[in-house]
């Protein structure tokens, strides 16, 4: 009977120890997300029986190895021991009672984390191989950063381009598939200001441990901002002019010709569209759309008066329409 005693101090005293020894590693990154606290809550039970368990296990099994090891001198065999029916009906009863128990906290902690708010903000997700775009369908916008408003639920709809992989940013907790051919949903309110990562969690090819992509939760103003800035850009790009900047960044123009005045490797486009351009030959010319179209297309047929000839240019191939906006983005720049 004493045994008893000591080895059940023992063991609360080890499941104690336990339970603050794995909570002090800090095995779970900070929670970011009202779904997450059902999900920690139901995690810090399940640490709680584990500790437990595990001191059932090991302290009895050490204190039978020291305590009743065999003594010098002692040759006997042990004593013969023959079942014990109320043991065995406790350690079927309680555990049936213990699984029942954390079948039901399992199901509350689902049902809490699905909750749907009818307000929710709708954000698509496209993945593909091996990068992550949000699109604002509301506003136009399409990001390679996800922003969210803080406290405020969104549903994320995902869907791949190729195989699977799997949406997980650990501060929140929640993760789930995104499969090829169907819309996958995604609930989450954020409750935590700050810069999480989302990362592919499904073995997705080659460079599938790059698949990353940031997450920022804002505050309410900030967030407000954001979409606004974005959604300016969003529409700047659909005028000519913006798809003129684009095409400027896209062809590598810029590395070469500076929009502020200074001089690079060609000329400034700063307050060049209608100037007139001293050429090497020793005449000028109005820079008008002939003359702009054609420095494009043939380098060489005039090259501006201080620049090495023939051209470091070289001819770009472009449409008459990325001709026209990029005369329509160069006109603003004066
Ligand atoms: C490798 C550097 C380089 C790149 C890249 C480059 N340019 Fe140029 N560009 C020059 C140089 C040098 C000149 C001046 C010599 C000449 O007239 O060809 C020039 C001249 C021009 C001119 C003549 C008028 C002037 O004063 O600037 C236009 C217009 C122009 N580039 C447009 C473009 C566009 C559009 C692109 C991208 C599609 C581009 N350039 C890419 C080097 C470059
Ligand atoms: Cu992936």
């Amino acid at each position: 009977m004493q045994h008893i005693v000591i080895v059940g101090i023992l063991v609360i005293v080890m499941a104690v120890l336990t339970y603050f020894g794995l909570d002090s590693i800090g095995l779970m990154p900070v929670e970011a997300s009202a779904q997450a606290v059902s999900i920690d809550w139901l995690w810090n039970w399940q640490v709680i029986a584990m500790s437990f368990l595990f001191a059932l296990i090991v302290v009895p099994l050490v204190y039978s190895l020291v305590v009743f090891r065999r003594k010098k001198g002692e040759t006997g065999d042990g004593e013969h021991i023959e079942g014990n029916t109320s043991l065995e009906i406790a350690w079927t009863v309680l555990p049936l009672f213990a699984v029942l128990a954390f079948a039901y906290m399992g199901a509350y902690s689902l049902g809490e984390t699905n909750r749907v708010d009818p307000d929710a903000i709708e954000i698509r997700v496209k993945a593909q191989q091996f990068a992550w775009t949000f699109e604002y369908p509301e506003y136009g916008i399409v990001s390679t950063e996800l922003h969210l408003p803080l406290n405020q639920q969104v549903v994320l709809k995902m869907e791949s381009a190729d195989v699977i992989h799997s949406f997980w940013v650990p501060e929140f907790r929640v993760k789930q598939d995104v499969v090829p051919g169907r819309v996958t949903e995604y609930r989450i309110t954020p409750t935590l200001v700050g810069d999480y990562k989302v990362r592919c969690a499904e073995l997705c090819g080659t460079s599938h441990a790059y698949m990353e992509a940031g997450v920022i939760v804002d505050t309410k103003g900030d967030y407000a901002a954001w979409i606004a800035e974005q959604a300016a850009i969003a529409a700047a790009s659909q005028t000519p002019e913006g798809q003129g900047q684009i095409l400027s960044v896209k062809y590598g123009c810029l590395g070469c010709h500076s929009i502020d005045g200074s001089k690079l490797t060609g000329p400034t486009w700063f307050g060049l569209y209608g100037s007139n351009v001293e050429l090497d030959n020793g005449t000028s010319v109005v820079a008008d759309d002939a003359f702009i179209k054609e420095s494009i297309l043939d380098p060489n047929a005039s090259v501006v008066a201080g620049f090495p000839s023939p051209s470091v240019m070289p001819p770009y191939t472009l449409t008459d329409e990325e001709i026209a906006n990029f005369i329509a983005y160069l006109k603003t720049l004066k």
